[in-house]
């Protein structure tokens, strides 16, 4: 009976790890990438890239997809919760410290779904899905495998204003 506990007790430990998001065996195929107290969590779901980030500000934060230097080229997608609202917009860097809405740009269009979003003491987290390949030329094509540039930004806190400076940026790369 003891031998059968301990086997249970490990199972539910492995059950545990295995929930981290770091791991990746993660049966739910998310993987983690934490950088300068960024934490931005993603995985492919059919044609599909679902995303949650979460960044040091009450303001708001937004995460960057490829692109050549810093924001220039780069899809990003801002968001900021108020309350218990969150907006969430699809960008598009035109040089390397300035991006605008899709929807501004010719032919653009925004393409993010399933957007929300939560604040806790000195973090902000959005949620949202985009296609891996959603057609729109402002929004880099992502494949599973791949690997991507990625740029982590936020505003000063409880600055909601998508449109106003960064306080911070940083620049890693991730596997899609
Ligand atoms: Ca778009
Ligand atoms: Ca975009």
């Amino acid at each position: 009976m003891k031998k059968v506990m301990a086997v249970a007790a490990l199972l539910v430990l492995a059950f545990l790890f295995a929930g981290c998001g770091d791991n990746p065996f993660d049966p739910e195929g998310w993987q983690t990438e934490s950088y300068q107290g960024f934490n931005l969590r993603w995985r492919v779901q059919g044609s599909d890239l679902e995303v949650e980030l979460t960044g040091p500000s009450t303001g708001w934060v937004a995460v960057g997809f490829g692109g050549s230097y810093l924001m220039h080229d780069s899809n990003i997608i801002i968001g900021a919760v108020s309350g218990s609202g969150c907006s969430i917009r699809d960008d598009f860097g035109i040089d390397s410290n300035t991006h605008v809405s899709d929807s501004s740009l010719p032919g653009g269009q925004q393409n993010v779904y399933d957007k929300s979003g939560s604040e806790a003491s000195g973090s902000t987290t959005i949620t949202f899905t985009t296609p891996l390949d959603s057609g729109d030329i402002y929004d880099n094509v992502l494949a599973k495998g791949q690997n991507c540039t990625v740029l982590l930004m936020c505003g000063a806190d409880g600055n909601d204003n998508l449109d106003s400076n960064h306080e911070t940026i940083a620049n890693t790369s991730i596997t899609i």
